[in-house]
């Protein structure tokens, strides 16, 4: 094609199907039943996620904004990147401030923008391309939690992780994946740059989880639909009530799907009938929240050393810069 960056494709045409398909049977015949929070982003999905930004209750991803704004410029001074690996980019709309910094800071080359979904890392190279001409763009369709064994192995990187993503992950997964970005950095060198929610009161925390308008409820029933289209199941998506649950002993805000009554749902792709009992619940997201020190202690536990650490002017949000 005459484009300039096509999508690297890393994942086996089947991959996406096929870890539905096992993510499915695991988290809908284990107690309590569970889902991935992955499976949230088809095209639907990632508009609802993209109205979820901009909801006045949602402040993560305008307070990362202003985080990068402020410092951008020295977290590149910091770590001057020849390529910036972003992972779970999504749209990369927040991208081009961490890209004209380090530009600015003379070093960069490349951006790599790692997601699952072509359509995403399509849009994004589409809003980018024209602003970097200079930049040499890839887009490598993988999955970040399990394939990160795939990406740029050579030359200073700098890693973003950013949008408090890492907050998915349960606190095990999480250590296993910080590892897992050090031992990516072995070689050439580079750093992590790691943007995370902090713990702050459950009344500012829920509403965020929990919108007026409803349409965390809508991005929470999304993954009903995603199995329906993707596997012919035939829940009732509409016969589920959203929950938003602040976990005070984990940290963390839980996602959930309450059953408004009893019902069989049927799941011919993976050959599965589900049962469930009137109020009973499914786990589809936690959103861990953070403290600057754990985050600083879990990084060095992955062998980083913290470069620096900054919050947005309310304290809501934390990006660290750490190097490997
Ligand atoms: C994209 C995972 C960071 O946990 O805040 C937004 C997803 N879920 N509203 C988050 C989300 C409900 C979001 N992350």
């Amino acid at each position: 094609s005459a484009d300039r960056t096509d999508i690297i494709h890393h994942l086996p045409p089947d991959h996406l199907e096929r870890s539905l398909r096992a993510d499915v049977r695991a988290g809908l015949s284990s107690s309590p039943k569970t889902l991935p929070p992955k499976w949230f982003y088809d095209k639907l999905g990632s508009a609802l996620f993209e109205r979820i930004t901009n909801l006045p209750e949602y402040y993560p991803t305008r307070a990362e904004r202003e985080v990068l704004e402020l410092f951008a410029p020295e977290m590149a001074a910091a770590s001057p990147a020849e390529t910036l690996i972003e992972l779970g980019s999504g749209s990369s709309r927040k991208t081009p401030l961490l890209l004209d910094a380090l530009r600015d800071a003379g070093s960069l080359r490349r951006y790599v923008a790692v997601d699952v979904s072509d359509s995403a890392l399509l849009d994004a190279r589409n809003e980018l391309a024209p602003a970097f001409p200079d930049l040499r763009l890839e887009a490598v369709a993988a999955d970040f939690e399990t394939q990160l064994h795939l990406l740029p192995r050579t030359g200073r990187r700098m890693v973003a992780f950013l949008g408090g993503t890492i907050g998915n992950f349960e606190p095990q997964a999480r250590a296993r994946f910080l590892t897992g970005i050090r031992e990516l950095l072995d070689g050439d060198g580079g750093s992590l740059l790691l943007g995370t929610d902090l713990v702050k009161s459950p009344h500012i925390l829920v509403p965020a989880y929990a919108d007026a308008e409803g349409v965390t409820a809508d991005f929470n029933r999304n993954v009903l639909r995603v199995l329906n289209s993707q596997l012919g199941a035939d829940f009732e998506v509409m016969a589920f009530d959203h929950v938003a649950l602040w976990m005070p002993d984990e940290e963390w805000i839980e996602m959930r799907l309450r059953a408004r009554k009893p019902m069989l749902v049927r799941l011919p792709g993976v050959g599965m009938d589900v049962r469930f009992h009137e109020g009973e619940e499914l786990r589809t997201e936690i959103s861990a929240k953070f403290r600057i020190e754990g985050i600083a202690g879990e990084l060095e536990s992955a062998g980083f050393s913290i470069a620096g650490q900054w919050t947005d002017s309310q304290n809501r949000y934390a990006m660290t810069l750490a190097e490997a």
